[in-house]
């Protein structure tokens, strides 16, 4: 059941980020359809975002490039600057923390707040929510859309319905009439495939989902089943905080074409390593894992991750983990498509080793402030130079 008093959580979102963030510093490419992650003749480039103007044609994260570009044919076609994303991300996260010290953050561009107990300094959830969206305007020049709302789950959903620009309110008590009408994909963990499967159950809106019992749900879907019946009720008690839904953080790279050499896979894993680095530490998170994807030209992948006793942050170790884990896959010396880096295990606490080397931390930092600095030009690890352009796309997840 939901807890007695009710809360006010609000969950903020930024609208088309990278994009906008683009088109703050190129104002050239302001209202036009910008896809960002990649030039428009990469071959194996993905889109990372793109603006809404070319969301009118189709384009969406996650697709080709080279369907974008067919999808829109004018549009503008760039690549992502990650360290500029990280930069204005931490300004919007250190807005967030006038309004109160219970963030999540939930990703690059999203976090959730715990406003319950400040209501008080509002005249209403409506105002709440504007002074955050004003806040943020003024201090970044990005609009972003938020939702307020009794949970996390509800101010999720809240916060996507009115983009770009949105302000949804959800009262406690019309959580039945605000989810009721919403499609089964509306609701936290329900992908295409579930959808799917619901759909030939004849669920299609959570009113439809709703007409099932528990122990009907339970049965046929297990635990799942009863995530699907409590979110159907809007019931949804994850504390904010407490959990991070960022899993892991990586970025990959796929090869023009096959790469065998190893001082060019190396220079790769390196690069990766630090951007990865970057990014965990942009978010503010700890990590436990490395993990590293490998993709040979056959398409077959493998992955490998490896654990360490204590957490990180500093791209010596991720750099340091991943390279190791590339030479024992890489035993017998093969051709790779792709090869991928990334962190898991993500806490927003350190766990202290008992004699911890934090001079590697602090130099990654350093490098963190400096680059921001100059535009993530300015300082890159000895290890790192002479990138070829053999390697084209960058994608981030
Ligand atoms: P989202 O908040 O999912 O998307 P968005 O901010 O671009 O657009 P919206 O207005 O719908 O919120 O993701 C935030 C950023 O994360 C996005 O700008 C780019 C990056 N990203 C990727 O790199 N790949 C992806 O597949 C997705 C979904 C996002
Ligand atoms: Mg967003």
């Amino acid at each position: 059941m939901e807890q007695a008093r009710p809360r006010t959580i609000v969950h903020m979102d930024m609208d088309s980020f990278f994009a906008s963030v683009e088109m703050l510093d190129n104002p050239e490419y302001r209202g036009k359809p910008l896809i960002v992650g990649g030039r428009r003749d990469s071959p194996r480039g993905v889109v990372s975002t793109c603006s809404y103007e070319a969301r009118k044609y189709g384009v969406r994260s996650g697709m080709p490039i080279s369907e974008a570009a067919r999808l829109c044919p004018h549009g503008i076609f760039v690549p992502g600057r990650h360290w500029r994303y990280a930069e204005v991300s931490r300004q919007i996260m250190a807005v967030l923390e006038e309004f109160t010290p219970v963030i999540e953050q939930v990703s690059v561009d999203e976090a959730f707040l715990d406003m319950t107990g400040c209501e008080h300094f509002y005249a209403d959830a409506r105002e709440m929510g504007q002074k955050i969206k004003s806040r943020i305007r003024e201090a970044v020049s990005l609009t972003c859309s938020v939702g307020i709302a009794p949970n996390k789950f509800l101010a999720k959903v809240a916060s996507d319905l009115q983009k770009p620009d949105g302000l949804v309110i959800v009262r406690p008590e019309e959580v039945d009439a605000f989810l009721e009408p919403l499609p089964v994909r509306k609701i936290w963990g329900v992908g295409e495939r579930a959808e799917q499967e619901l759909s030939r159950l004849g669920i299609h809106t959570v009113r439809d989902l709703k007409k099932w019992k528990l122990d009907d749900l339970v049965a046929r879907f297990g635990a799942y089943g009863r995530h699907l019946y409590l979110l159907a009720r809007g019931i949804d008690e994850r504390p904010v905080g407490e959990e991070s839904e960022t899993k892991s953080i990586s970025r990959e790279t796929t090869f023009d074409y096959d790469i065998g050499d190893f001082e060019t896979l190396r220079r790769t894993i390196s690069e990766l390593s630090a951007s990865v680095g970057a990014r965990l530490r942009a978010a503010g998170f700890f990590a436990r894992t490395v993990h590293i994807k490998l993709r040979y030209p056959d398409f077959t992948t493998i992955t490998r991750a490896h654990t360490l006793p204590v957490t990180f942050c500093d791209d010596d170790t991720i750099y340091e983990e991943a390279l190791r884990m590339f030479m024992e896959a890489n035993a017998t010396p093969r051709k790779y498509r792709l090869i991928g880096v990334g962190v898991a295990g993500l806490s927003a606490v350190r766990q202290q080793a008992l004699f911890a080397d934090s001079r590697s931390e602090e130099i990654s930092k350093v490098m963190d402030r400096i680059n921001a600095k100059f535009q993530g030009k300015a300082i890159v690890k000895g290890r790192n130079l002479d990138l070829g352009d053999r390697r084209r796309k960058d994608a981030a997840e």
